[in-house]
């Protein structure tokens, strides 16, 4: 695999912190056979885990109120794929990631392929935006897009999802992500069936589109920029409209996109009985959409919903195959470090998940043992797993501890001054 960061530098703090890993790691074997359980079977599965990372993730986020720019974020898309090829490097669960368009727009899509693939990234599903307006745009997203009344936005709107199907065709993406912000601000002022109706109409004609090994995502939201009423609110909405497209359209669940005390884990439940459960975007939240960094502030509901799938996995449910990607927005910390603690998080919260006992459980849950049930997974969540991530990563060819490794290479300063060259001589790649 192409590397960004020095191999010699990953190799030189691998080789520091090797002898307490390899204390750790077997402290963890040895703790787990007491309970029965391979921890070599387990590395075999949490070793197939992967999760991508969304392109505007790598830039500093901000709020309504202020952006604060870190110095050396990228510029441009080919930046942001530098970007995530250290993430990938140093963590290496992250080989995917997933573009935003129009935000990501370059001249050359089989350029930037190729790009991709020279730093050992592929692309995972492509978003669309039709929540906000760009320049020269005929119809304002104002009132709404693929549910607007006019149908002239609405066209306008749908031929944007066409787009970007071909553009992820070029690049080999298997999937479409929809989100909308359409809905309204005011009691009265949306005739709710009718938009919804609006909807079904627009999304059947980028339905019709896809390739047949694509998946077309529908995210849903609870609020915001609408702050009345949203078109597709909940996972009821989402389901529906999912239901009504047909087998290639799947719900997105965006961890952030619930009202607060939801129980997202049954959410993931009934999506999975339903055969209708498209993949995630992973962040984590105190208030609302927050987007914070995923296991920051609640590890153990993140650890909830990795329990469903887990259990999941294990029964085999057919046609489960989620896909998993961070949606987080990075305001005070360097992106690159979110991103990949962000990944370790929702990669320990899976392994986690692999070592509830599944035929324990099941008799807890049988005989109505409500405290047998939940010691189980208090006993999977409060197993620290760490040194067997370590070990799936050094294996893997990426980093014991790729937040130090990071911090030694010294990336983001080199990649700060090469950026700034080359935006005042104009050279870059933009
Ligand atoms: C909306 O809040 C969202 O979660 C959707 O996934 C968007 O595409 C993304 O954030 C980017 O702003
Ligand atoms: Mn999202």
């Amino acid at each position: 695999m192409p590397k960004i960061i020095d191999q010699a530098v990953i190799q030189s703090h691998n080789d520091k912190v090797m002898r307490h890993l390899r204390g750790d790691y077997d402290h963890l074997e040895e703790q787990l056979a007491r309970r029965g359980v391979d921890l070599e079977r387990i590395r075999e599965a949490a070793s197939q885990f992967r999760v991508a990372i969304p392109s505007w993730g790598v830039g500093t986020g901000g709020t309504r109120f202020a952006r604060f720019p870190g110095a050396g974020e990228p510029r441009n898309v080919f930046e942001k794929l530098q970007d995530c090829a250290v993430i990938n490097q140093l963590s290496a669960v992250t080989p995917k990631v997933s573009l935003h368009i129009p935000w990501d727009k370059c001249g050359d899509w089989s350029e930037l392929k190729a790009f991709a693939a020279g730093l050992g990234l592929g692309f995972d599903a492509i978003n669309s935006n039709t929540f906000s307006d760009q320049p020269g745009q005929s119809h304002s997203y104002k009132f709404g897009s693929l549910t607007h009344t006019d149908p002239a936005t609405r066209q306008q709107a749908v031929e944007h999802n066409l787009e970007c199907i071909e553009i992820g065709r070029t690049l080999g993406s298997q999937a479409l992500t929809v989100w909308i912000g359409d809905g309204s601000n005011f009691p009265g002022q949306q005739h709710f069936r009718r938009a919804f109706d609006r909807y079904l109409e627009s999304a059947r004609l980028i339905y019709a589109a896809l390739p047949d090994d694509w998946y077309m995502f529908l995210e849903h939201k609870l609020c915001e920029p609408a702050f009345y009423s949203t078109v597709i609110q909940d996972w009821g909405s989402s389901y529906l409209a999912a239901t009504t497209l047909g087998p290639k359209a799947r719900c997105l669940v965006d961890l952030g996109h619930h009202a607060p005390n939801v129980n997202i884990e049954m959410i993931v439940a009934r999506l999975i009985a339903a055969g209708k459960l498209g993949g995630f975007h992973f962040n984590d939240s105190k208030y609302g959409d927050d987007d914070l960094d995923s296991g920051s502030i609640a590890p153990y509901r993140l650890f909830l919903v990795f329990n469903e799938l887990a259990a999941a996995i294990h029964e085999q449910v057919p046609q489960f195959n989620p896909a998993y990607m961070l949606d987080q927005s990075h305001n005070v910390t360097d992106p690159i470090e979110s991103l990949m603690t962000s990944a370790m998080s929702v990669h320990q919260a899976f392994t986690q998940a692999l070592l509830i006992d599944r035929a324990q459980l099941d008799e807890a849950q049988e005989a109505n043992d409500a405290l047998r049930a939940t010691q189980l997974l208090k006993q999977a969540f409060n197993t620290d797993v760490s040194p067997l991530l370590a070990r799936i990563r050094l294996d893997a060819g990426g980093a014991i501890d790729p937040v130090t490794v990071y911090r030694t290479s010294r990336y983001r300063e080199q990649a700060g001054n090469e950026r700034l060259q080359q935006h005042h001589g104009s050279s870059g790649i933009v």
